[in-house]
C-alpha cells in the first residue's frame, strides 16, 4: 500500500500537551514538503502558524493553525492543534477533520499523564494516530522507560518503529525496526544512511522482535512465521503495520526531533503510506454523504479583517466559488495558509477549505448540494462544561449591546465558551474552560471586534431565610393635603422547609381587609423580601394575613401593599435571619491515584465528600462527588489542575441552600453592607 492509492486531499491533525513541539513539527512538515523558504521558530515567533498577538506574545498556540502542502505528489492538509487543556474543545473539534493524528510527546516519562484526555478522544472516535516522541535532542531518559511510561496511558498498543543510536549522551540517529536500515541525523536536512554499528545489532534484533509480536497478536499468519522463526517480508511488515493503525488497533512510535528536523522525513514516509484516505474517514465518522457536494464544518473563524471564515473538509464531490449552500451563497473559497487565505476557484475530495462570508454556517453542520443541515447523524465531539466563570463589563457603557454580539462570535469560534446573565447576582458572567482561556476571550474581544471589558470575581448567590417566626401588627397612614392613605395589617411570618419557597395565607375573616387590597398586602411582602434583613434575597418564608383595618376613604391598593412591605421589614429582625449559601454537587475526575489528594482539597474547602466509583469509560480514573460551596468552587478548576499535571476535571450543577453561620457569614454580611453604604 502506498500514498498513490488515493490522489485525493489527505488531513493530519498535530495534537499533544501545550510545548511538546507540535507548532514546531507542523514547520518542519511544511519545510521538508518545501512549502515554506525558511523554517520558522516558536521562540522568535516566525513561524507560519501562531501568527496572531495574543499567540506570539505568549509563544502559545490559541486557535488552530491550519497549513497545506504537497509531498511527493501527495496533497495534504495540517492542523496544528492548542495544547493547552483549556483549549480542548478546538482540539476536538480539529479532530474531526483528521484522517491521521500525530500525537506529539515529551520525552519525559512523567510528563506520559497529560497524555491521557488526549489518547481518551482518539479512542473515542476510532482516530488512527501515530506517537511521535519529539524533543529526543535534549532527551534524558530511556526509550525504554519512556515507552512504558506512555503504554501506562494508552488503550491501544505502542509499538515503536525505531531505536535510537546514541553518541556518549546524545542521540545521533535511528535504526529503522521494519527496514533495518540505520540513519544518522542531519541538522535541518534529511538523514543520512549508515552503516548499522555493530553495538547496536543486539538491542535492534530484540527491539525488533517484540515490534513483530505486536503485529502478530492481529495476524495469525504472522504468528506462525514467528513461531516457526520464519522472517517476514519487509513488504508484508509495512502492509500490517499499516492495516493495522488504519483500524486502530496499534499506535506506531516514532521520533526525532522538530526544532532540529532529525526523523521528519521518516515521520512523513509514514504519514505518506499509511494514512487513509478520505473514504475511510468518512466511513469511519459515519458522514450522511449527499449524491454530489458533502463537506462538514470544522470550525469558523471571525478574522479582523475578512470577516466570517468556515472551514471545511470535502467528503464528497466539488466545492465551487459561488455555488450556494443552504440558501447562501459562497463567496470566496480559500485554502488557509496559517494567516494568509489563498483564493481557489474549486475544491474536491479530501480538501480542507475555507468559504468566506458565510453567515450561517456553525461547527459541525454538514453542508450538501443545496443545504445545510444543522444537525446531522455523524460522529461530533461534545461541547465541554464550563468550569470557570468571570463578571465581565464593557469599560464603555454603550459597548454593551455589541459585547453581548462580539461574545456570540466568540462562542461561535469556540463551544466552551458560556455566556450568562445571572438572575441572582445580576451580573454578566463569561464561562468557560480556565483562567487562559478567558483572557483570551477578552483579548480577542478587543483585537477582532473592539471591544474593551473589565472582568471581576463572580458574585455568590447567597440567600437568606428566618429561624423563627413573629406575629407583627403594622399601620400605615398618611394625612397630606386631600385625602390620606390608610392600610393597617397583622401578618404572622413563619420559616419554612428549605426549598418551599415564599407562601402567602389569607385568614381574613369578616372583611377587616376587604378582599380587593389582600393581594395587595402580598406584593408588598414579596417585594420585601427581594432584600432581607442582612441584605440578601429572602427565601423560605410563610406570610399570613390574619387581621387588619381599613379606612372607606383613605384605603387603596397602595396603601395595602406599603402596609404589607412595612410589617415585613418590621417583622424579619425579630424572626433570627440566617444567612444562606448556595451548595454545589460536584463530580471530580481524576486518575486514581490522584484521589486522596483531591480527598483533602474537598475538606480544604469546606466540601463534603459523598463518595466515589470508577469512571465509566475511563480506565484508571475515579469520579468523586461531593458538595462544595459555591464561593469555594470559583478557583476550583486551578488547584484542581495543579495537583493532577493539568488532567483533573470537574462538572457542577446547583444543589441547594444552606445555612452558613459563624465568622464567614459575618463577613459575608459585613461586605454586603459596606457595599451597601458605597
Ligand atoms: N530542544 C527542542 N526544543 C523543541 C523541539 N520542538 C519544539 N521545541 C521548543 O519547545 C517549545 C514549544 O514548542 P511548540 O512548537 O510551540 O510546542 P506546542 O505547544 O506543542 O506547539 C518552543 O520553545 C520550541 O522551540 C525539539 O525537537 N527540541
Ligand atoms: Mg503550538
Amino acid at each position: 500500500m502506498s500514498g498513490q492509492e488515493t490522489t485525493a486531499a489527505r488531513c493530519a491533525v498535530l495534537v499533544g500537551p501545550y510545548t511538546s513541539g507540535k507548532t514546531t513539527l507542523m514547520e518542519a512538515l511544511l519545510f521538508a514538503a518545501e512549502a515554506i523558504p525558511r523554517k520558522g521558530s516558536v521562540p522568535q515567533g516566525s513561524t507560519l502558524g501562531d501568527f496572531s498577538p495574543e499567540a506570539r506574545r505568549r509563544q502559545m498556540t490559541v486557535e488552530p493553525n491550519v497549513s497545506h502542502c504537497e509531498y511527493l505528489g501527495d496533497r495534504w492538509s495540517f492542523i496544528d492543534c492548542p495544547g493547552s487543556v483549556e483549549l480542548s474543545q478546538d482540539r476536538n473539534s480539529s479532530l474531526m477533520a483528521a484522517d491521521i493524528a500525530v500525537v506529539v510527546a515529551e520525552p519525559e516519562p512523567s510528563r506520559a499523564l497529560t497524555l491521557a484526555p488526549i489518547f481518551k478522544v482518539l479512542d473515542d472516535f476510532k482516530i488512527p494516530h501515530i506517537l511521535f516522541v519529539n524533543k529526543m535532542d535534549k532527551s534524558e531518559a530511556r526509550v525504554r522507560d519512556l515507552l512504558e511510561a506512555l503504554q501506562a496511558v494508552s488503550s491501544k498498543p505502542l509499538v515503536l518503529r525505531q531505536v535510537p543510536i546514541r553518541d556518549g549522551e546524545q542521540i545521533s540517529g535511528f535504526v529503522d525496526l521494519v527496514s533495518e536500515r540505520a540513519y544518522r541525523y542531519k541538522d535541518s536536512a534529511t538523514s543520512d544512511p549508515i552503516q548499522m554499528p555493530e553495538g547496536i545489532k543486539e538491542r535492534e534484533g530484540e527491539a525488533r522482535q517484540v515490534m513483530l509480536e505486536s503485529l502478530a497478536d492481529f495476524d495469525d499468519t504472522l504468528l506462525e512465521q514467528l513461531l516457526e522463526d520464519q522472517i517476514p517480508a519487509t513488504g508484508e511488515v509495512y502492509g500490517q503495520l499499516t492495516k493495522d493503525l488504519r483500524e486502530d488497533l496499534i499506535v506506531p512510535v516514532l521520533f526525532g526531533s522538530a526544532e532540529a528536523s532529525n526523523g521528519i522525513t521518516r515521520l512523513w514516509k509514514a504519514l505518506r503510506h499509511e494514512t487513509p484516505p478520505p473514504e475511510t474517514t468518512a466511513e469511519r465518522l459515519s458522514i450522511p454523504l449527499g449524491d454530489e457536494f458533502s463537506a462538514s464544518v470544522i470550525r469558523v473563524f471571525h478574522q479582523a479583517h475578512t470577516g466570517k471564515m468556515t472551514l471545511a473538509r470535502v467528503w464528497n464531490g466539488g466545492a465551487k466559488d459561488g455555488m450556494t449552500i443552504g440558501g447562501e451563497r459562497v463567496s470566496g473559497l480559500y485554502r488557509m495558509m496559517g494567516s494568509d487565505n489563498l483564493k481557489i476557484a474549486e475544491a474536491g475530495l479530501g480538501e480542507l477549505i475555507a468559504f468566506g462570508r458565510m453567515e450561517n454556517p456553525q461547527t459541525g453542520n454538514l453542508l450538501r448540494d443545496g443545504e445545510r443541515i444543522e444537525n446531522p447523524d455523524m460522529a461530533s465531539p461534545e461541547t465541554l462544561k464550563p468550569v470557570f466563570g468571570l463578571a465581565i463589563t464593557p469599560k464603555n457603557r454603550q459597548d454593551e449591546v455589541k459585547l453581548t454580539g462580539s461574545i456570540a462570535k466568540l462562542i461561535e469560534e469556540d463551544p466552551s465558551l458560556e455566556l450568562e446573565h445571572n438572575a441572582d447576582t445580576h451580573q454578566m458572567l463569561i464561562w468557560g474552560q480556565g483562567e487562559i482561556h478567558l483572557q483570551l476571550a477578552v483579548e480577542h474581544l478587543s483585537s477582532k471586534f473592539h471591544v474593551e471589558v473589565e472582568t471581576a470575581r463572580q458574585q455568590t448567590a447567597y440567600k437568606e431565610t428566618i429561624k423563627r417566626g413573629t406575629k407583627q401588627h403594622s399601620r400605615f397612614k398618611r394625612q397630606s393635603g386631600g385625602h390620606g392613605q390608610f392600610g393597617d395589617v397583622q401578618i404572622e411570618i413563619s420559616p419554612q422547609p428549605r426549598g418551599k419557597g415564599f407562601e402567602f395565607v389569607d385568614k381574613i375573616v369578616g372583611g377587616s381587609v376587604p378582599r380587593q387590597y389582600i393581594p395587595s398586602v402580598e406584593t408588598g411582602a414579596r417585594e420585601y423580601l427581594q432584600r432581607g434583613p442582612l441584605g440578601f434575597p429572602v427565601v423560605d418564608v410563610a406570610v399570613t394575613l390574619f387581621d387588619g383595618q381599613f379606612h372607606s376613604v383613605d384605603s387603596s391598593d397602595m396603601a395595602f401593599k406599603t402596609a404589607g412591605r412595612l410589617a415585613m421589614s418590621e417583622g424579619m429582625p425579630n424572626c433570627q435571619p440566617v444567612l444562606l449559601e448556595p451548595i454545589y454537587d460536584v463530580t471530580i475526575s481524576v486518575p486514581n491515584e490522584f484521589t486522596s489528594k483531591i480527598h483533602g482539597l474537598v475538606s480544604g474547602r469546606r466540601g463534603q465528600i459523598l463518595g466515589f466509583e470508577a469512571k465509566p469509560g475511563w480506565d484508571g480514573w475515579d469520579n468523586l462527588k461531593c458538595h462544595l460551596p459555591q464561593a469555594e468552587l470559583q478557583d476550583l478548576i486551578i488547584e484542581l489542575r495543579s495537583l493532577t499535571f493539568g488532567v483533573g476535571s470537574f462538572e457542577h450543577s446547583f444543589d441547594h441552600l444552606q445555612e452558613l453561620t459563624g465568622r464567614l457569614a459575618d463577613k459575608v454580611i459585613q461586605s454586603q453592607q459596606s457595599d451597601d453604604a458605597h
